[in-house]
């Protein structure tokens, strides 16, 4: 049987992973989530990526969205609000809310966020093994302009980033605190160390894939793994597909193009590249840089198109270890 190692982000990565499962079904899939953007809100610990990649897969996502359940209610918020109680830019529903009371109340006991993800995916049958890139506090802080404060200068979690400035002010920096003294899950280095292959699906590459190689450990793991490492890309015309990978690769230094977010991860960790077939002129600097590379189409359009993009890449994974 096929063993495939995932790294994902939210909602890209959990919409690639129902791909791979249509296009590989017997495949055992071991994913390796993003707890980067976890939050602790109104005294509970959130982690949208987890929970993004277990509710697609597991049948409660909200479709359109693509993040939070489905069929949600948001009376729990309005009644907190009601007293003043926020924040109000994050948007928590009932139905969201009783999985991030689970999972307080399982750490509270002593469990392991490893421990609590296993449980509450035992509800929610995702078909792979989800295990958190480590078990230990890692929040993604973005540093931003801030004229009113005495540095100038203020650090915001990636959340409110995102979801209360959307972006709209470039990012001086990025920094996952708590990864530099972090420890891989359980499980998780086994699980790349036993991989046939490792893939990356068109996830942010600073904030979710970046993050989760951010742990001690992670990226030497996969290097040397000795397995080939394919991975797809977010970038699409210039463009992130969706979200604000542009503001976070421009913090970091790197151009928002396909060929740089490859040339970013760079040949000592990634073997093969996927870029859109509109991307098709940047192959070549892809193959110069030592990486193998290959024009297809990369819109996640459904899971015929998404399975398609999965076969690309275990083809391609193929072709390298030829
Ligand atoms: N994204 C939003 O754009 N607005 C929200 O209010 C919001 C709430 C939220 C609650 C739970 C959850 O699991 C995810 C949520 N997201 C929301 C998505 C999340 O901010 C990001 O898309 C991911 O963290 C990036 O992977």
């Amino acid at each position: 049987m096929q063993r495939i190692v995932v790294l994902a982000g939210g909602i890209g990565g959990a919409r690639f992973l129902r791909g791979l499962k249509s296009a590989v079904p017997d495949a055992e899939i071991t994913v390796i989530g993003n707890t980067g953007d976890d939050i602790h809100l109104f005294g509970l610990k959130v982690c949208p990526d987890l929970d993004t990649v277990m509710y697609t897969l597991g049948g409660g996502i909200h479709e359109e969205q693509g993040w939070g359940r489905k069929d949600e209610s948001f009376a729990v918020k309005e009644e907190l609000a009601a007293y003043g109680v926020g924040p109000e830019w994050f948007g928590l529903g009932d139905r969201d809310f009783a999985t991030h009371i689970v999972r307080t109340q399982m750490i509270a006991a002593g469990y392991s966020l490893s421990d609590v993800t296993e449980a509450l995916c035992a509800r929610w049958q995702p078909g792979v093994r989800l295990l958190p890139m480590t078990d230990d506090r890692v929040e993604t802080h973005v540093l931003i302009d801030d004229p009113d404060s005495k540095e100038g200068r203020r650090a915001v979690h990636f959340q409110e980033y995102w979801v209360r400035l959307r972006a709209s002010v470039d990012a001086q920096a990025v920094v996952p605190v708590g990864a530099d003294s972090a420890k891989p899950a359980p499980g998780v280095l086994d699980a790349i160390s036993e991989a046939d292959v490792i893939l990356f699906p068109p996830s942010n590459p600073v904030v979710s894939v970046g993050t989760i190689l951010a742990v001690p450990g992670m990226r030497e793991a996969i290097a040397e793994a000795g397995v080939p490492v394919v991975g797809l890309s977010p970038i699409v015309g210039d463009a992130p597909v969706r979200g604000m990978a542009d503001k976070v690769l421009a913090a970091v230094g790197v151009e928002s193009t396909a060929a740089a977010v490859a040339q970013h991860y760079g040949s000592g960790l990634l073997d093969g590249w996927l870029v859109d077939t509109v991307d098709a002129d940047s192959v070549r600097a892809v193959e110069e840089a030592g990486i193998r590379c290959r024009a297809v189409p990369l819109m996640m359009t459904g899971t015929e198109a998404t399975a398609a993009m999965a076969r690309e890449a275990l083809a391609l994974a193929g072709e390298v270890q030829a």
